[in-house]
C-alpha cells in the first residue's frame, strides 16, 4: 500500500480508468508523439489511467502510444512490488553505451509474442516527472531495456521491427487472425 504522502498525486487511486491498448498490426502505433507542452492536471490524469492501465495489464511499462494518444509520456514500474512507478515526460536520451546486451521483449501491443531483441546496456535519459520537474536517470539491466522499448513507441517503433521481415510477417498474420476471432466472439457473446 502506498505510504501517505509517497507519489500520492500520480499512484492509482479511485476514479481511475484502463485504457483500451492499441494491437499490431495498428497503423496509431506507427505515429510520432510530440512533445507534451506543459505537465497539467490533463497530463497527469493521463499519467494516471496508463499507470492504472499498466498495472491492470501486468506490463512494465506502458507507452501514450499504446492507448492512442501521441504525446511523450511514458509510465514503467520494473519492481517485484509493482509500487514503484516512474513517470518520463518529454524523455531525452542522453547517452547509451557501446556495450549492447540481447534481451527477450514483449510488448502489450504484440500480445504473447516474445523475441530477442538487442539493445545497450545502459542509458541515461532526461525527463520531466508528474510534476515537471527535470530529473535524468541512469539505467541498466532491465530498467534500460524498458526505457529503450518506451520511447522507441514514442518514435512510432515496435519492437517487432527489430526482428526478420519473416518473423514479423509470421507475427502480423497471427495477430490478425486472433483480432478476427476477437471479433467474432465479440459479436456472439456481445457485452
Ligand atoms: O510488459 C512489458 N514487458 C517487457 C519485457 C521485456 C522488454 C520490454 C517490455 S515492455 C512491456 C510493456 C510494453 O509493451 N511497453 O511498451
Ligand atoms: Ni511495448
Amino acid at each position: 500500500m502506498l505510504k501517505s504522502g509517497e507519489n500520492s498525486d500520480i499512484f492509482p487511486t479511485s476514479a481511475m480508468a484502463l485504457l483500451p491498448i492499441l494491437r499490431y498490426p495498428d497503423a496509431r502505433l506507427h505515429k510520432v508523439a510530440r512533445p507534451v507542452a506543459a505537465v497539467d492536471e490533463r497530463v497527469r490524469t493521463l499519467v494516471r489511467d496508463m499507470i492504472e492501465t499498466m498495472y491492470g495489464a501486468q506490463g512494465i511499462g506502458l507507452a501514450a502510444t499504446q492507448v492512442d494518444v501521441h504525446e511523450r509520456v511514458v509510465v514503467i514500474d520494473v519492481s517485484e512490488e509493482r509500487n514503484a512507478p516512474l513517470v518520463l515526460i518529454n524523455p531525452e536520451l542522453l547517452w547509451a553505451s557501446a556495450e549492447r546486451v540481447m534481451g527477450e521483449e514483449g510488448c502489450l501491443s504484440v500480445p504473447g509474442i516474445y523475441d530477442g531483441v538487442e539493445r545497450a546496456a545502459q542509458v541515461r535519459v532526461r525527463a520531466l516527472d508528474e510534476h515537471g520537474q527535470a530529473r535524468e536517470i541512469e539505467a541498466d539491466g532491465l530498467l534500460a531495456v524498458c526505457i529503450q522499448h518506451e520511447m522507441d513507441h514514442l518514435l512510432g517503433k515496435v519492437f517487432v521491427e527489430y526482428l526478420s521481415p519473416l518473423k514479423r510477417g509470421r507475427i502480423k498474420t497471427k495477430l490478425q487472425k486472433a483480432e478476427r476471432q476477437d471479433k467474432a466472439e465479440r459479436v456472439r457473446e456481445p457485452v
